[in-house]
């Protein structure tokens, strides 16, 4: 290939040069379309490539976009180039109105890219304006093909198409808690999207939508299945479909996973054990796994919940965790898989602080597994709670490759009724300091390899998806699928930013349609936090369903009840776990320990997860623990209310189905909101004794009402599946 690669300064013929330049100030500043104001319905994502109305803008775009070069090595064609090739044909020609002309080339490529990286330069190629795009290998072709897109899309400037991006984390997941009835544990748009029943013979158009979906934003992996497993789905009449999912999956760089039951040789293989360490379990699973791989070749692994709720595991035979991961681990090794087995579990029946469960049982088991194995916890120790700590086993298992598991799907912040955009709160956690291997061992450098040299990596979203039109059931849901594959992809990037771009994508890039869409976003999630558990509280929802407030429930099992995690009396509030009470502070490396388990030290974001803190004791702000604690559910709610007013000023900016589905959406979160914060203030006063502080507006309800209401068919509720 003749061409000069341009890696950060842009050539372009002088006279194109200037026009671009007078159109870049345009750039920012979009104007409102008339098209934005036609009915969406949410199908289409951040995919949505309408024409750009901006007419200088437009053609400043489609100067520079008309001839695109794919360049891989071999420069052979492959359904993953078709597929980058595809999506720049129906992106360019949408948003700009050109065809643009896209050839295939190859390459010298540069020997620093990683696996999955790209290089987009722009360059004149005989005098014609032509961007190329390198990778070494073709799956990195589409990612920069999605990513030239974004750029256009967002309206970014055009020297930023000099770009050189690889993965910080290698693989990149989606966790579907679906059953195969096609109930969705925890889920909250409709019904699993894989229709096991039509498949494999049909092969609903939305697999692919889905497969371009996470392409965009760099998703590479799906586990297909619930973490309570089906055995079934090892068999062989549901690995044909899976095989047909892979098939659809695969020219987008997507492996599929699944999840394995830990009694399938009983239950499906007809052995009377599961014992890992049976020679005959063994090589049962050696024999499943060979098969799966017959059907899947490039099959990614499996995830494992197990001796956890009511899951199978080796302890059923007096094994240990490492003993279950390694006998999945040795089947899955001659072809390349992987195991990652999650480290969620929790027993009523050990006395200790639940919160200390997982590091306790984990943490020993260090340097045990087999390399071929991650071990996977929750960003915190309990249980994607609004805010907790982040998880203690994060920098405690050097020997170990963890992979995070973050949950997008609205589990404990209001399913998908509330607002509640959540990369702040995985950033909150991905930038916690372990102090593992000195400052700035942060869990992003943790899980991203770095920290402690391993080679492999991996992080794992809980899908929030479903056949809902829309995918995620809220219109503003699908931001934290497109928060999680971009923090997946590059774990740098702030809150921010991945607001900008998802609402000016999604939306528009009109600064009065971004400016307070971004806003309420960035706020959302500190608003839920406050009116429903603010300062360190968790736990306190309702039973089964966890919708709504339940902090008076105490008639569960013991590590399940809410007043076993707020612990509240005539003294005060809180669960004590400084080195006075469970210890659970201990855990972390010295210096965090230091600070959470100290009252004075600890952030007040946490104080009531570590401590019990008497009713009057005083906090940085000079009021009572009381006062705060009440206002911070009523900032809660006034929160919500600014984001209805600023809602109803985007009518006519933005389409009046979106519209109206949020601004509906949003009044329902702002009633909700004043449920919870009357419902727990009222339960906390009886312990408290004390009256609610001015500026808190009194409960519109008795106690005895919020303890009356009693939820049935929430979506997503196991027990009612
Ligand atoms: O929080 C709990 C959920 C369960 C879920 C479990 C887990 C899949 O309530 O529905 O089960 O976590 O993560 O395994």
């Amino acid at each position: 290939m003749r061409h000069r690669l341009v890696n950060d300064s842009l050539y372009l013929p002088p006279l194109m040069n200037s026009r671009l330049c007078s159109c870049l100030g345009l750039l920012a500043f979009g104007i409102l379309t008339p098209g934005a104001a036609r009915a969406e319905d949410g199908y289409r994502l951040w995919l949505r490539y309408d024409r750009i109305a901006d007419e200088p803008q437009r053609a400043a775009y489609a100067a520079v976009l008309g001839q695109v070069v794919l360049a891989t090595p071999t420069g052979t064609d492959s359904p993953t180039l078709a597929a980058a090739r595809d999506e720049l044909m129906t992106g360019l020609s949408g948003l700009l109105g050109i065809k643009p002309h896209i050839t295939l080339d190859s390459s010298v490529v540069n020997a620093a890219f990683a696996e999955e990286g790209y290089n987009i330069s722009l360059l004149a190629r005989d005098n014609v304006n032509t961007v190329v795009i390198t990778a070494n290998r073709d799956i990195g072709v589409l990612y920069g093909a999605f990513a030239l897109l974004r750029y256009v899309q967002t309206g970014r400037p055009i020297n930023d198409f000099a770009v050189t991006e690889a993965p910080k984390i290698k693989r990149r997941l989606l966790n579907h808690w679906d059953n195969l009835t096609r109930t969705v544990e925890r889920g909250y748009a409709g019904f699993s999207l894989w229709d096991w029943f039509a498949l494999p013979d049909y092969r609903d158009p939305r697999y692919t939508d889905y497969a371009r979906a996470c392409a965009s934003i760099g998703i590479n992996g799906s586990v297909l299945t619930s973490v309570n497993a089906n055995a079934l789905v090892l068999t062989e009449p549901f690995l044909v479909k899976v095989a047909a999912l892979a098939d659809v999956f695969r020219p987008y760089g997507i492996r599929v996973y699944l999840t394995a039951r830990f009694s399938a040789p009983v239950e499906i293989g007809g052995l009377s054990t599961a014992d890992p360490l049976d020679p005959v379990v063994q090589a049962w699973w050696k024999a499943k796994v060979d098969e799966i791989y017959r059907y899947v070749p490039d099959f990614g692994g499996f995830l494992v919940k197990a001796n956890s709720e009511g899951q199978p595991g080796p302890q059923d035979y007096h094994r240990t965790h490492a003993d279950g991961a390694n006998m999945l681990a040795d089947a899955l090794a001659p072809h390349g898989g992987i195991v990652m087995w999650r480290a969620f579990v929790y027993d009523q029946h050990v006395p200790d602080d639940r919160a200390k469960q997982a590091f306790n049982e984990f943490k020993p088991l260090d340097g045990m597994f087999r390399p071929n194995v991650f071990v996977q916890p929750k960003n915190g120790p309990l249980d994607f709670q609004p805010r907790e700590p982040f998880h203690p086993l994060f920098g405690a298992m050097p020997r170990t490759p963890l992979a995070l598991e973050v949950q997008i799907t609205q589990e404990y912040l209001g399913s998908a009724v509330h607002l509640a955009f959540l990369a702040p709160m995985w950033k909150e956690c991905l930038d916690s300091d372990t102090f593992a291997a000195g400052a700035g061992s942060t869990v992003a450098r943790v899980i991203d390899g770095s920290v402690d040299r391993h080679a492999d990596s991996a992080i794992a979203g809980v899908a929030n998806t479903g056949t809902d039109r829309n995918w995620c059931g809220h219109p503003l849901a699908a931001a934290n699928w497109y928060a999680f594959g971009r923090l997946a992809w590059d774990h740098s990037l702030s809150s921010g930013q991945i607001a900008d771009e998802w609402t000016r994508m999604t939306f528009s890039n009109d600064p009065q349609v971004v400016q307070p869409i971004t806003k309420m976003l960035l706020a959302s999630r500190e608003a839920v936090v406050n009116y429903m558990t603010p300062l360190g509280l968790h736990h306190i929802m309702a039973t089964d369903h966890h919708y709504g407030p339940g902090p008076w429930v105490d008639n569960l099992r013991p590590d399940w009840n809410p007043v076993y995690y707020h612990r509240a009396d005539a003294i005060g509030l809180g669960f004590d776990r400084s080195p006075a009470g469970s210890n659970a502070a201990g855990q972390y490396a010295p210096l965090v320990a230091k600070v959470y388990g100290d009252l004075a030290l600890c952030p007040e974001s946490l104080l009531l997860w570590f401590h019990h803190v008497p009713w009057d004791h005083q906090l940085k702000s000079g009021r009572t623990l009381w006062d705060e604690l009440c206002l911070h559910y009523q900032a809660g709610v006034n929160e919500v209310r600014m984001w209805v007013e600023a809602w109803a000023a985007l009518e006519g900016r933005i389409d009046q189905e979106r519209f109206a589905h949020v601004q509906t959406l949003l009044r329902r979160q702002e009633r909700e909101a004043r449920w919870w914060r009357d419902a727990c203030l009222l339960y906390f006063q009886t312990y408290s004794r004390r009256p609610l502080p001015a500026g808190v507006e009194p409960p519109e309800h008795t106690l005895d009402y919020y303890k009356g209401i009693h939820l049935r068919y929430v979506p997503g509720t196991p027990s009612e599946q």
